[in-house]
């Protein structure tokens, strides 16, 4: 007897029979091969097919929102002779979007690891930054334009914290 028509027989509940097509149809690929009724295998097929889209659709679903979603947005302000905030925390593996603007003279913003260098003009409207927080760890940020006595000093701290797996 062919798994397909032991399936056949009754009235097997959808969830039961996508279970058994799922499970059956590489023993149908015999069958189907030797020329043997089909249609029904044809619909396990279907039925093996529409389980496995479904399991494809959750794990879309369940994907992380951090790589999924928008970028996250941070407004920094530079200033003389100070990042704001000083200390900018993401994830690992997070889009971020940077929105940059100068409060008073040229600077401009660096993170190396990420290779963000990017000058900022006085007054200028905010400038967009995107970039994929990597790796985890912490990255100094730093002006990349001198900007007078204390353009040394500026220190900012990108903090990249571990994903949790
Ligand atoms: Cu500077």
């Amino acid at each position: 007897m062919a798994p397909a028509d032991a399936v056949s027989r009754g009235t097997p509940r959808s969830a039961d029979l996508q279970v058994r097509g799922f499970q059956a149809s590489p023993l149908l690929i015999p069958g189907q091969v030797l020329g043997r009724p089909t249609l029904f295998a044809d619909s396990i097929a279907v039925a093996g097919t529409a389980l496995l889209l479904g399991v494809a659709a959750m794990s879309y679903a369940h994907q992380d929102p951090a790589t999924a979603s928008a970028p996250r947005v941070i407004e920094v302000v530079v200033k003389r002779f100070a990042f704001e905030p000083a200390r900018i925390e993401v994830t690992e593996g997070e889009r971020v979007r940077l929105m940059v603007k100068s409060a008073d003279g040229p600077h401009g913003i660096a993170i190396k690891k990420f290779k963000v260098s990017q000058a900022l003009k006085r007054g200028d409207q905010p400038v967009s930054i995107e970039f994929t927080a990597a790796a985890a760890g912490e990255f100094p940020i730093l002006c990349s334009e001198y900007c007078g006595e204390g353009h040394d000093d500026m220190k900012g701290m990108l903090v990249v914290t571990v994903k949790e797996r």
